[in-house]
Parts: C-alpha cells; structure tokens; sequence
C-alpha cells in the first residue's frame, strides 16, 4: 500500500480528531524517520517532544524487550519489582521525595489538580468545595474535561460542557495579575515553563520565579507543568531549573518513556504528597513493570549520554542559525535548548507542508508559528543537513 492508501484508511476509519501532515511513517531511528513510500526526514516534532532520547533507541528497546518476557501488568494491588527502583531513580534525579506514577500527562495533570484540592482542604484550611487553581491564558495541559475546562481555545471547550468549575485564568508572563487573583481559597498555580502547544511562548526572565515567590508568600503551591519542557527538552533538565525555581508539584510525562509507551508522573515531597491515601487514586496501568522499566532506561539514557547539555548546545547553534535567516517572512525566533518557534507573518502550515516536501517533518502551532523541537541526540551535520533545506524555503525571495 502507498501513502494515499493509509491516509484514506485514516481518514475513513479515524474519527476527525486531528489535520495531520501528510506523511505517512512506518519506521524511525535516532533523528531519522521513514515512509511507506521509501521517502527519509530529519524529525523535528519528536512525537511532541516524547522522543527526546531519539526514536526506537536501542538500550530503551532492550529494556522494553526484557521486561516484556518477564512481566508487563501486574495492577497496583500488587507489588512488583520495577516501579519502586524507578520512581527512587526519578527522584533523586529531580530532588523530590515522592512520586505518582501514571500514563498520559493529562492523567498527570489531573493528579496534580486532585492532591492541590485535597491539600488546600487538608492543610491550607480552605471550605470544602471551595478551592480554586490559578491557570495561565493560552495553557495546554489535555484533553479531559476538567482539563479543558481551563483552556482559552473556545473549541477545545465547545459543546464539550456542563464544564468543571474552580479555575481562575490571568494572563502567561504576568506575575502581577497572579498575584491579585489569589484569594484565601486559592490552593495551587498551574503553569507551563515555557507554553509549548500555546505557540513556544517564553515568559519574561523572572517571571517564574517572582510567581513561585508570590505563592509561597500566598501559601499556594506552585505547580510546573513540565510534561513538553522537561527532560532535558529546553537545555536543563526541567525548564524551572533556568530561572532557579523549585516548584511545589512538577508533572512529567511524554520523553519520561522516550516515546516507547505511555508513563508520566507528578513529583512533590512529602508533605504534599504524603496527604493521599488507599483509596484516593489510582490507575490500572500506572507505575507497571513494563512502563517502569522502560522510563528506568530512557532516564538512564538522558543522563549518559549527556542529553540536558547536548540539547543546550545544539539549541544555541540551531536557533543562532535561523535568527540568521534574512526573511520578512519570519517575525521571531524564539525558545530554549530545542524547543524553537519560529513565529511567522502567515500561517505556518504551508511552510510545514513544503518543509516535509523538502524531508523535514515538524508541525505548526497556534496557526502561525513553525515548532521544531528535534530528538536531544540530533548532531550538528544533521542540523546543518536541514538547514540547507530550511534556510531557502523560510527566507526571503520564497513565495
Ligand atoms: N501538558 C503539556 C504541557 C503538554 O504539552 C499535555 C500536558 C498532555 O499530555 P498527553 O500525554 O495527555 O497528550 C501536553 C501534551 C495532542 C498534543 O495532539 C499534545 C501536546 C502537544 C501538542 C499536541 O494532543 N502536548
């Protein structure tokens, strides 16, 4: 079957969730991605930033393979031998004391959401059903209902209601408005480091660390959701390391498994965290053997192989090239490590249309801005490689 076939099976089968480039892939290694039709690109979406570590990475693979003979689903109504080893390698290498395993980042976020209710009850003294949880204009945080509740798109929300109450938004990069919307049922502060899906918005310097500052004065938990930033994605390994903010609750997810299966967590010490009890939470597939052995690799991988430094430094040297690119076309470039938007005069899409034409696959958010988030162990030749075919078709004198 060729291309046209897949996407006609998609499109016949597939509910109409998605508008997806027209590229259809079926094997992928390290940086590289291929289609059915016999077609190579350089990958500049990483699955979202889920394949930080590169695609079917070898030692993530093995360790998946192992686990998949020994155990993969044991439910948490057991013990098993994975999970507790990964959350503990989880922990100390993000300096927190607790940890809640689950599957998706909107799963995360939804626990996040829960354990800043039951502590704003429990320790901040708020009337029950009172709490609220401050969220930033042009948030992405999921799909669920609650989740979607808080969002600013209108259709993410349309016709998707009777929506969740308990959410206050003020605008992204505006410490000023959070600091007037927290009342004394005020319980948390969601936000994003840098808002990926929101169009690679990066927030004023200081901004996250007078917000961390204004909830601690506040006695409100400053949550960072982490789940595109983290890992390694914006050259340290949580974006909040950039501003020296350590914040209450972190959600990690997406590159938490390098792509290879669905693991995310929340992060917190123990007097958060500590609050839940048998009974509060849980998931059928959170914290399993074969996603726990999987995450243990890809960590084991972002740490050996020098992942965090290595997507610093070729962020510089890619983001110093496209702010080099003589365009009108291109109003900013703008990110940290690799994770870049480059914001353009028009819609992004054609541009990512002709990108993929050229063997370069990345996808435009927030209509105008081009994202190109590539896999951490992207080398400078493969930089150099797509820009010979990205510096013509965003410059000037392209139609
Ligand atoms: N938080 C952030 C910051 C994210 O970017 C999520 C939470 C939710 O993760 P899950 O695993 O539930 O998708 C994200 C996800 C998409 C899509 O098509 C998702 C993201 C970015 C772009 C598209 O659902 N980020």
């Amino acid at each position: 079957m060729k291309s046209e076939d897949f996407m006609k099976l998609d499109d016949t089968y597939a509910a109409h969730t998605y508008h997806p480039i027209e590229v259809v892939i079926e094997r992928a290694e390290g940086a590289w991605v291929y289609d059915v039709d016999g077609n190579k690109y350089l990958d500049f979406l990483s699955a979202y930033s889920a394949v930080n570590q590169g695609h079917c990475h070898p030692r993530i693979l093995a360790a998946a393979e192992a686990q998949m003979r020994r155990v993969t689903l044991t439910s948490r109504a057991f013990y098993n031998d994975q999970m507790g080893p990964f959350l503990k390698q989880l922990c100390e290498l993000t300096g927190y004391e607790m940890a809640v395993p689950m599957n998706t980042g909107a799963e995360a976020v939804e626990t996040a959401l829960k354990i800043a209710r039951k502590w704003g009850y429990q320790m901040k003294g708020v009337p029950d059903n009172q709490a609220e949880i401050i969220v930033c204009e042009g948030n992405f945080a999921g799909r669920t209902i609650s989740i979607i509740s808080f969002s600013s798109e209108e259709q993410y929300k349309e016709e998707f209601g009777p929506l969740t109450p308990g959410f206050k938004m003020v605008p992204y990069g505006d410490a000023d408005a959070l600091a007037e919307a927290i009342t004394p049922n005020t319980v948390a502060f969601l936000v994003e480091p840098i808002q990926g899906e929101g169009g690679v918005n990066v927030p004023p310097a200081g901004y996250l660390k007078r917000a961390a500052e204004i909830c601690a004065a506040h006695n409100v938990l400053f949550m960072a959701d982490e789940i595109q930033t983290g890992l390694g994605r914006t050259g340290a390994l949580l974006c909040s390391d950039h501003d020296g903010v350590r914040p209450d609750v972190v959600t990690l997810g997406k590159a938490l498994s390098g792509g290879f299966y669905p693991v995310s967590a929340v992060l917190a010490d123990r007097r958060v965290l500590g609050l839940f009890r048998p009974g509060d939470h849980g998931s059928t597939f959170g914290g399993n053997p074969l996603g726990s052995a999987v995450a243990r690799a890809a960590l084991d991988v972002l740490v050996d192989e020098g992942l965090v430094d290595r997507s610093r430094e070729m962020g510089a040297y890619f983001m110093g090239r496209l702010r080099r690119i003589e365009s009108d076309h291109i109003k900013e470039v703008r990110g940290k490590g690799l994770l870049i938007g480059v914001e353009m005069a028009s819609l992004a899409r054609p541009y990512c249309d002709e990108l993929r034409d050229a063997g370069i696959l990345c996808k435009d958010t927030h209509a105008t801005v081009v994202r190109f988030a590539p896999p951490l162990v992207i080398s400078k030749d493969e930089i150099d490689w797509a820009m010979e075919r990205i510096e013509p078709i965003l410059s000037n004198g392209h139609q």
